[in-house]
């Protein structure tokens, strides 16, 4: 029998940590409003997130906002996996766990010196698009010093072959059981992996796949609470979370009610596309939530459609209940934020989102619309109501309720999305409910998402390309092509990501189009000449001179474009920026609209 020593990475927030300078200067401008000292002018960040001036726009912002820079979100996984083998487990006696990492801030030598001191056997990590390429580098480093450590993988990226490659075991899809016979078998040392569910290992070399098992609560009646069992370990955690940082905003703990999802939208890749029945987790949710606010946490809830449930209504009726004698932080005044509210029962959905507005009117309301278009709608299987339908519910939100703000999140590049119904769906926004900003993202391809099947993209027309994306205000040399010297800027890699984009003249250059025009629409706020022209009106204005640059820009990536990699970042005056961030610059609208950039 072999004792095991181990620590988990769970997760990390790629926004903190590529980002320490950005996260201070957002906590000063909060800590500003708070002090109700005059704020600086946020046009001068640098940043793909800038908030608007202001006050009441930006606390409701802030409240639909959740990668908002100096947030941060504690994934439960951890919790969830060892409550699991704490009850299911055969050898708790021969476990230590020693204390998770949450934040990806860390440099290599800290990391080793780490293990040197705690000296774990084990490591596991949870593998998100986010952190890949961070955590496979942390795991080159560790496996070159410490051979001897056996490295667990697990999260919705791990199946991805060079995710795989520097791992001895992963677990696809949901976590508990799997971890929890892996550990035992490790611990017995006979080595038979034949049984576990969800395991990937290697034999002889080659990657053995085992067979694949739902999770669901109702098998595991015993199971206790993830939260409730582990409250002193949490409790540690967000301590030292916020001794570190001194954040302003309160960081937010993850919080499943229930997981799966019935959807298969083609771009998702929830529960690694596996769990397609809902589970409903059934511990006492009053006490855990109790529990997050004494920790004066906010709670991001993770369901994947918040408000399909009548649970989830009683849910906000204890939280508004909790904060009318005591309120968490002045930012949210209503401590909980949905990452993804239910696509079909709007009504629900609806009363819910009344119901807080009604108490918290600054509130804001996040929309996932992700296109309007029926026939894309229905090329990603996207489950929906009509939009005309959506809409009113959403202006009838916003004659009630005036002073909330609507973000709205889309995906730039879905099949059948051409620019013209792009741009007439900004238009219709601006005409209707007038969200307040739109989060709009290329098309990433998922490894578990049914975009991920070359029958889907066959079908659809579709082809992927790899980028990677620059940190924003990079000063970097042109040569006499115009083209940047791309290796020295390789240190300088804020993301890499595999778009997925329509195999059509001219695909990804609208796509960039969609892009640029959702910024435009973000920045237009900005300006005060054009508060009272349309969007449509600002669009025919700066048409000409926005297809001229965006058309150079496209001209300049195809030239930088190296081996397989794309850098979809804008080169201006010398200078790399974010493709987002560089429209929010001041007077780049009216550049645009003079034809001078
Ligand atoms: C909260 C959340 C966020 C938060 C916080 C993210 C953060 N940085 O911490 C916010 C809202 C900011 C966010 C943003 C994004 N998110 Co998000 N998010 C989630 C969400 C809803 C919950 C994650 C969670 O806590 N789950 C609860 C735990 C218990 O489940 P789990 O994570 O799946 O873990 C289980 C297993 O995976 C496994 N497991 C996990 N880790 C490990 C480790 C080991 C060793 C083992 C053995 C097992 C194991 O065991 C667990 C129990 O079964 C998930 C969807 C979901 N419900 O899972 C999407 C999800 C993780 N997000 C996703 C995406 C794509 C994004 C964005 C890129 C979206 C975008 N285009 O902007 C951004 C990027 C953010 C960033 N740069 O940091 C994808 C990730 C896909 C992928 N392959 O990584 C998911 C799966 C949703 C989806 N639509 O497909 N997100
Ligand atoms: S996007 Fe939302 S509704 Fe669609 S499959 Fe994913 S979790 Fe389900």
């Amino acid at each position: 029998m072999k004792n095991l020593k181990i620590k988990f990475f769970v997760c990390g927030d790629s926004i903190a940590a590529e980002n320490p300078k950005l996260v201070k200067t957002y906590n000063e401008l909060l800590q500003s409003q708070l002090d109700n000292v005059s704020q600086p002018s946020l046009l001068d960040f640098e940043s793909d997130n800038v908030i608007p001036r202001d006050d009441t726009v930006t606390l409701s912002l802030l409240t639909s906002i959740s990668s908002f820079p100096g947030s941060f979100i504690f994934n439960p996984s951890y919790w969830t996996l060892k409550t699991f083998y704490s009850t299911y487990g055969k050898y708790n006696d021969y476990i230590t766990w020693l204390s998770c990492e949450h934040e990806a801030i860390w440099k290599i030598k800290d990391i080793l010196s780490n293990i040197e001191s705690e000296n774990p056997n084990v490591l596991c990590f949870g593998f998100y698009t986010w952190n890949v390429d961070i955590y496979i580098n942390f795991i080159k480093h560790i496996k070159e010093k410490y051979p001897h450590i056996i490295i667990i993988g697990g999260g919705p990226s791990v199946r991805d072959d060079y995710v795989l490659k520097v791992l001895d075991f992963a677990i696809y899809g949901e976590g508990e059981e799997g971890f929890t016979h892996l550990l035992d078998a490790l611990i017995e040392d006979e080595l038979n992996f034949i049984e576990i569910p969800n395991l990937i290992y290697k034999k002889n070399n080659q990657l053995i796949t085992n067979t694949y098992k739902i999770f669901k609560h109702k098998d595991y009646p015993e199971l206790p609470s993830p939260y409730l069992s582990n409250k002193s370990e949490i409790k540690k955690s967000v301590n030292e979370y916020k001794n570190k940082h001194k954040s302003v905003l309160p960081p937010s703990i993850g919080w499943e009610l229930n997981r799966g999802c019935p959807y298969s939208c083609a771009f998702c890749d929830w529960s690694s596309g596996l769990h397609n029945k809902v589970s409903i987790r059934k511990h006492d949710w009053k006490k855990e939530l109790d529990f997050i606010l004494e920790l004066k946490c906010i709670i991001t809830n993770n369901d994947a459609n918040w408000g399909m449930l009548k649970e989830d209504l009683k849910v906000i009726d204890y939280l508004l209940e909790k904060v009318r004698s005591s309120v968490i932080s002045p930012f949210f005044t209503f401590p909980m934020q949905a990452v993804a509210w239910s696509k079909l029962n709007k009504s629900i959905v609806y009363e819910a989102v009344g119901k807080i507005l009604n108490e918290h009117p600054t509130y804001g309301v996040k929309v996932a619309i992700q296109d309007i278009n029926p026939e894309v709608l229905k090329a990603i299987a996207r489950p929906d109501v009509p939009w005309e339908e959506h809409k009113q519910y959403l202006l009838d939100l916003k004659s009630k309720y005036p002073f909330t703000i609507f973000t709205v999140e889309l995906i730039v590049g879905l099949p059948k999305q051409t620019l013209e119904n792009w741009i007439e769906m900004l238009c219709e926004f601006d005409d209707s409910f007038k969200p307040r900003w739109l989060f709009c993202a290329h098309w990433q391809l998922l490894p578990q998402s049914p975009a991920y099947k070359k029958e889907y993209q066959e079908k659809n027309n579709m082809i992927s390309i790899k980028t990677r994306i620059i940190k924003d205000g990079i000063n970097l040399k042109l040569d006499s092509h115009n083209t940047v010297d791309l290796y020295k800027s390789k240190t300088q890699i804020w993301l890499t990501s595999t778009i997925l984009y329509e195999d059509k003249p001219n695909g990804f250059r609208d796509n960039l189009m969609k892009i640029a025009t959702g910024e435009i629409y973000n920045s237009k706020f900005f300006y005060p000449e054009y508060a009272e022209v349309t969007y449509r009106e600002l669009y025919s204005k700066l048409k000409k001179g926005l297809d001229r640059f965006v058309d150079s820009q496209y001209d300049q990536m195809l030239l930088n474009k190296k081996d397989e990699w794309m850098y979809p970042n804008i080169i201006y005056e010398g200078t790399m920026y974010s493709f987002k961030s560089f429209f929010h610059r001041p007077g780049i609208i009216t550049k645009l609209v003079e034809n001078t950039i």
